[in-house]
């Protein structure tokens, strides 16, 4: 385990899953999933995303930005869910709130190489990551590329904070276990991160 990265399992209960999907439901309904794509070359990513807050993360052939506004629909993103600005309070150790909610879907193929996450001016903030649905196995390495690894299962309901050294380290998913949860009617997988982007 890194400095500063706490696994906080079965963190979220039943009912507070329940409840986060429903509220996504509704987000997605207003900010449809898209696909990003990889800067320069186009290609497209495996995992859909959205975001929920002031600010969102994408991804095109220009590069990596946080933007306020959807690229498809160019409307502002749904706002970041009371459940998830009180588990931020909670957990965070930071007192501003975040300002944007990284809204990850993964079907069963799905899978994001290892990176670091480096588009915030604020690193003094954690990022807090939020698993719902099927099981995805988790790597996590050091703040360099090519170092050693290790993997975690995150099932539902699990909370990562990602706070101290840890916020800069390379991590990614390697694959998701179909259906190893029911939460989600379609299967997949939902992983909510909580970032803060710009400095206080
Ligand atoms: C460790 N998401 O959105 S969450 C991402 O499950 C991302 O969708 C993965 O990596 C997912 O950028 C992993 C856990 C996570 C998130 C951010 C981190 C781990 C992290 C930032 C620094 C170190
Ligand atoms: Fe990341």
């Amino acid at each position: 385990m890194q400095p500063g990265l706490r696994y906080l399992p079965g963190h979220l209960g039943p009912e507070d899953q329940r409840q986060l999907v429903e509220n996504l439901r509704a987000a997605v309904a207003e900010a449809p999933l898209f696909t990003p794509v990889m800067p320069r070359t186009g290609r497209p990513f495996t995992v859909r995303m959205t975001n929920l807050g002031p600010l969102g993360w994408v991804s095109d052939r220009a590069g990596y930005r946080y933007q306020p506004t959807h690229p498809g629909t160019g409307r502002p993103w749904p706002p970041i869910p009371g459940t998830l600005l009180e588990l931020w309070r909670e957990v965070s150790g930071y007192p501003h709130d975040p300002e944007a909610c990284l809204v990850n879907f993964y079907n069963g193929g799905a899978k994001m190489g290892l990176h670091r996450d480096e588009d915030e001016e604020d690193f003094a903030a954690p990022v807090l990551s939020v698993s719902l649905g099927d099981t995805a196995v988790f790597r996590i390495g050091g703040p360099e590329r090519g170092g050693k690894t290790g993997t975690l299962k995150l099932s539902s309901g699990d909370v990562l904070v990602m706070g101290g050294a840890s916020r800069l380290c390379y991590h990614g998913i390697d694959r998701v276990f179909s259906g190893t949860s029911s939460l989600l009617k379609d299967g997949g997988r939902i992983n909510l991160t909580l970032r803060r982007v710009r400095r206080p």
